[in-house]
């Protein structure tokens, strides 16, 4: 039997930060050698909510040197452009028809996003699931590792495809593969830098909330030394009454590669004045290596443009053969 296959993908909607390579990137490299894995920027998401035309190339290119650069691994894995693969755009029209409307109003991130849009949310806003349903369905994936906050869209992935296959299909042979998240405990929701009840997020205004991928040791510093704490003394875990100790204390953990226990003996007398210089170094020193990548590839843009371009191939020539068999169940005629 074959390797199972993975599909994921990150918007460019701006700078990546931990709460992207954490939640879903670095799970995606660590798990890569056991998959088929196809990974995807994916920038026909980052157009329903307002773009700006003059950097959406330029920060396409960025997040796919940022796969390279965090460690994805081309012998494995398969990196592509969303929008260089138009079955995705048809496939989500196909998914649409079929899609109850009230679904889609269910949606957490629908209503979240929508509230701080007011009177200019798009219908693309309200169909971000059905396109990331076609994403994933498409590569007849089996697994989709993701963020905690995109396990609802998972299970709507899910609830299209069985709707599809019920409608469509038969018992022995389904039109669409059910995909599984994969979401691990540790990192699966960063929190903001300035309030540990908030998930880190690219859309946020405030650059202070979030560490970037690509900060310099000096933001790094400046944002840690303001970041939220509380006044009291000796940093622990799991207190619900103190989030962002809790968030802070766990970037330390995943970021210095120690174990859960060990940080939390290590910090449970320290202070804020010790903890926070101690997080900085680790960040820096952690990214370091991503960012040293970052700028090699970044520096060879025919390199990139040639592993979008063999990402290309790869993609269609799978989600070409899913699309035609949906267009086929639901009664098409194919051109011949
Ligand atoms: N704070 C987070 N903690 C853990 N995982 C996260 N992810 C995002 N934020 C966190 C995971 O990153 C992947 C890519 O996300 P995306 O770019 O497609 O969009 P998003 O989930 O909407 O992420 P952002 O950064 O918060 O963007 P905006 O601000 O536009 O909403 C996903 O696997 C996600 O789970």
């Amino acid at each position: 039997m074959g390797k199972q296959r993975v599909l994921s993908g990150v918007q460019p909607t701006g700078n990546l930060h931990l709460g992207n390579y954490l939640g879903a990137i670095r799970n995606w490299v660590e798990a890569q050698s056991q998959y088929d894995n196809f990974f995807c920027v994916v920038d026909l998401h980052a157009i329903t909510v307002p773009h700006n035309p003059a950097t959406l190339k330029s920060d396409t290119y960025k997040i796919a040197a940022l796969y390279l650069a965090c460690g994805i691994d081309l012998e494995y894995s398969t990196i592509f452009v969303q929008s260089h693969v138009s079955a995705h755009s048809e496939l989500t029209w196909l998914l649409n028809c079929i899609t109850p409307l009230n679904w889609l109003e269910r949606m957490i991130q629908f209503k979240e996003k929508a509230i701080k849009q007011g009177e200019n949310v798009s219908v693309g806003l309200l169909d971000y699931p059905v396109l990331m349903a076609a994403d994933i369905l498409l590569y007849d994936a089996d697994k989709v590792p993701v963020g905690e906050d995109q396990k609802q869209h998972l299970e709507l992935t899910r609830d299209i495809a069985v709707r599809i296959n019920d409608q469509f299909g038969n018992p022995e042979k389904p039109v669409l593969k059910l995909p599984e998240p994969i979401i691990r405990k540790e990192g699966a929701r960063v929190m903001s830098l300035t309030d540990g009840t908030k998930k880190m997020s690219k859309s946020e205004p405030s650059e202070m909330s979030r560490l970037n991928l690509l900060d310099s040791p000096e933001e790094i510093q400046k944002k840690i030394k303001r970041c939220k704490t509380d006044p009291l003394k000796g940093l622990e875990f799991d207190n619900p009454q103190r989030p962002e100790c809790n968030n802070l204390l766990t970037l330390y953990t995943l970021l210095s590669d120690k174990k859960k226990e060990e940080v939390a003996l290590e910090c449970q007398d320290m202070g804020w004045g010790q903890f926070k210089p101690l997080l900085t170094e680790t960040a820096i020193t952690a990214l370091k290596p991503i960012q040293t990548k970052y700028q090699q590839v970044m520096q060879d843009k025919g390199y990139l443009e040639s592993v979008l371009r063999e990402g290309r191939q790869q993609a269609e020539a799978i989600a070409n053969e899913t699309l035609a068999r949906v267009k086929k169940a639901l009664g098409y005629s194919l051109p011949s």
